[in-house]
């Protein structure tokens, strides 16, 4: 049984590959993350993985039958053929990954909802014109040690400016901070998507449910 979309998913989204946790077993990682209530994570293993393909597969069967066994979405970036293979519940993809179109196309009948990064209006005002998107991943909100090639900052200013456009639900990303969580939801966005929050928490529990209190269900 794949998990069907809704925004409420949004809410505390885990983002995370081998690279985000060096030296250790990102699967350990994941069972504390979902242990305190994310609601969703996405395998994105890319940039500084150290992986073979075999590799990622073998990580990315764990990971997913750990988001199964917990009834919480597993999403996985910018590679179709790795969400087909690994029955991901949905995939998101980047303005510089594969056209979103064609990506849309290709999921066709396998029951995958589909996120976009946008972080302009432009980016924006085009997606909203596209049938198959589910909602967009909007940032960096602040700067990001996690992304090297990521977009410039757009702030809480400049993610409201986009939640104002946007006719999809939009989980904010980038830098993101506890501190930062009251602003961000107040300017809209239905949730935070983190890497270094969890990853390099002193206490996954205590930041996980840090974001379930300020986003909480509408
Ligand atoms: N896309 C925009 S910023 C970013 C991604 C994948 C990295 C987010 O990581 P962190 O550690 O939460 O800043
Ligand atoms: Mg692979």
């Amino acid at each position: 049984m794949s998990v069907t979309f809704e925004p409420g998913l949004l809410r505390a989204y885990f983002v995370a590959g081998s690279q985000d946790v060096p030296g250790r077993d990102l699967r350990q990682v994941l069972t504390a993350a979902l242990a305190a209530g994310i609601t969703a994570f996405q395998f994105r293993d890319k940039g500084a993985s150290k992986l073979s393909g075999a590799q990622r597969l073998d990580l990315g069967r764990d990971l997913r039958a750990q988001c199964r066994a917990a009834s919480v979405p597993f999403i996985v970036d910018d590679d179709v053929d790795l969400a087909l293979a690994l029955h991901a519940d949905g995939i998101h993809v980047g303005q510089g990954d594969q056209r979103v179109t064609d990506v849309i196309d290709r999921i066709a009948g396998h029951n995958m909802f589909v996120g976009l990064s946008c972080s302009t209006k432009d980016e924006v005002r085009t997606a909203n014109q596209i049938k198959g998107i589910d909602y967009l991943g909007s940032g960096p909100i602040l700067p990001t040690i996690s992304k090297t090639d990521a977009d410039p900052v757009i702030g809480v200013t400049g993610l409201q400016m986009l939640v104002e456009r946007s006719h999809f639900p939009i989980v904010a990303i980038g830098g993101i901070t506890v501190d930062a969580l009251p602003a961000i939801a107040q300017a809209g966005a239905m949730g935070a998507a983190v890497i270094s929050l969890l990853t390099q928490s002193d206490d996954i529990d205590r930041d996980v449910k840090a974001i379930r209190t300020v986003f909480t269900v509408k």
